[in-house]
């Protein structure tokens, strides 16, 4: 079983489980306000530098996991397509399309956002938003799109799918209590410098 599910890691899916995905024929469309716009396929992506962040995972609905994630870094991404001076915002769209958010490119940059595949060493699987999702620590998770195949950089903000039903736009992680996941849903205070921070 993947260490997410062992840990009993809450499973979101808003719009709908995408069921069983193909790792191997994976594509992600890469484009908007960049000079290289590309297909990324999964070969492709595991072949680009990767990074490993040791960081959570945070839901407004309170509950935090952590762990060693590991993917390619948005910055590094950003650099290879070559982002122009325009782009205020980074927009990711999930697999069935009706699931998407965006988040500012200065967060985008941040060293511990990535396009992550793996947790812990072990793949992602389809329940935890393999083959690859957004992973951003610093805001409540529903930026961290799950299942991506779409990128596009954008300098005008268009609301996402949780953001039209009421959450914040900017998603900043607020102070107060917060399960922490790798304790047994254990009830826990969460402080927020850049990054959460459980203060028992
Ligand atoms: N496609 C998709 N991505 C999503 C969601 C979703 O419902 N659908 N939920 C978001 C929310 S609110 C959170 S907290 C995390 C939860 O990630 P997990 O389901 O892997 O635990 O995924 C985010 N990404
Ligand atoms: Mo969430």
């Amino acid at each position: 079983m993947h260490k997410l599910a062992r840990l009993k890691t809450p499973i979101f899916w808003a719009e709908g489980h995408p069921g069983k995905l193909d790792r191997d024929n994976w594509q992600i469309t890469v484009g908007g306000l960049c000079q290289r716009p590309c297909v990324l396929s999964w070969n492709e992506l595991i072949a680009l530098p990767q990074t490993e962040v040791n960081a959570r995972l945070t839901s407004v609905t309170r509950w935090s996991v952590g762990g060693l994630w590991k993917g390619v870094r948005f910055s590094d991404l950003l650099d290879l397509i070559g982002g122009s001076n325009s782009v205020c915002f980074v927009r990711f769209w999930s697999y069935s399309s009706n699931y998407e958010t965006s988040i500012s490119i200065e967060v985008a940059r941040k060293e511990k956002c990535l396009l992550a595949w793996a947790f812990d060493d072990e793949l992602l699987t389809e329940d935890y938003g393999g083959p690859v999702r957004a992973f951003i620590p610093y805001l409540w998770g529903y930026k961290s799109a799950k299942s991506i195949i779409r990128i596009e950089l954008t300098d005008r903000y268009v609301s996402g799918f949780w953001e039209q039903r009421g959450y914040t736009d900017d998603a900043e992680i607020e102070a107060g209590l917060c399960r922490d996941i790798n304790d047994g849903g254990k009830l826990k205070h969460i402080r927020m410098g850049d990054e959460v921070e459980f203060t028992d």
